[in-house]
């Protein structure tokens, strides 16, 4: 396990120059795959409720996630302003502390709730579900879940959504599918944001997307600038699609 939470990451230690050499006796590595299982399983019960639910109700629940400062808030600032005359939409945002993201939504005149993690770095499925019953959700809307940004945890542990939306900025190198590949793994379109800076950097779009389609060749892309603007159409596209619209 990692010492700061139950997201059951083992923290093997490798030598350079010995690939492989893990550190954990083995008595000790089973007893943590044991509590990692039962936390995931505990994990799972909780979160197939609310996704029974979301499905009963006609809501679409989207997690995104990304690592910090990807652009997740900003992303969804646009989004609001622009659908919000086709389709309702709320959301829960996860952040470790404070309430800024919240604030930053509810300017945009949706329902939100902030939950903080403290010092967890990722929702689970009763995060989600105590703050899904806070807002008034309605039939035939979207759910947007941002999650705490980190680009480990959050890959495992399911909330319910009906998909993973994973986005990289530009900023990030494009071999981040490549070191972190569970999370590219379990998303279903990967947003490639702040296209906007591309000239002033030598990030390689199409390596990102080779990197992220060999872990999983199903992912769908879609490259925007939630600054500009530019690309947004095609995430609405998809959006709109997701939602039977
Ligand atoms: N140039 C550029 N900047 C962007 C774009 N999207 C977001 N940003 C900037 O990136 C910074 C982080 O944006 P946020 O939307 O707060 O990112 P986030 O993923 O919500 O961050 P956390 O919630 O802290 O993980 C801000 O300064 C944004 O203005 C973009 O498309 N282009
Ligand atoms: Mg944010």
């Amino acid at each position: 396990m990692c010492d700061s939470c139950d997201c059951g990451g083992h923290g093997n230690l490798y030598s350079v120059g010995k690939p492989g050499a893990a550190v954990i006796p083995p008595e000790r590595s089973a007893r943590k795959i044991q509590v990692e299982a039962d936390v995931l399983a505990k994990n799972e019960a909780v979160s197939d409720r609310n996704r029974a639910w979301f499905l009963k109700n006609g809501i679409l629940a989207l997690n995104l996630v990304s690592s910090p400062g990807s652009g997740k808030t900003t992303l969804l600032e646009r989004t609001i302003r622009d659908l919000s005359d086709r389709i309702t939409m709320a959301v829960i945002e996860g952040d470790q502390q404070t309430s800024r993201d919240a604030e930053r939504i509810g300017a945009t005149g949706v329902e939100v709730v902030q939950v903080n993690t403290g010092a967890g770095c990722h929702l689970d499925g009763a995060m989600v579900h105590r703050a899904m019953h806070q807002l008034n959700l309605v039939a035939d809307s979207i759910l947007f879940i941002e999650n705490v940004g980190n680009l480990v945890c959050p890959a495992m542990f399911d909330l319910g959504e009906a998909a993973k939306v994973v986005i990289i900025s530009v900023t990030e190198g494009e071999d981040k599918p490549e070191k972190y590949p569970q999370m590219f793994a379990a998303a279903s379109l990967c947003l490639i944001n702040k296209i906007d800076l591309l000239p002033h950097l030598d990030f390689d779009v199409a390596a990102c997307r080779e990197f992220a389609g060999q872990v999983n060749p199903e992912l769908e892309f879609i490259e925007l600038s939630a600054k500009t603007g530019e690309g947004m159409e095609g995430w609405y596209n998809w959006l709109m699609g997701r939602a039977g619209r």
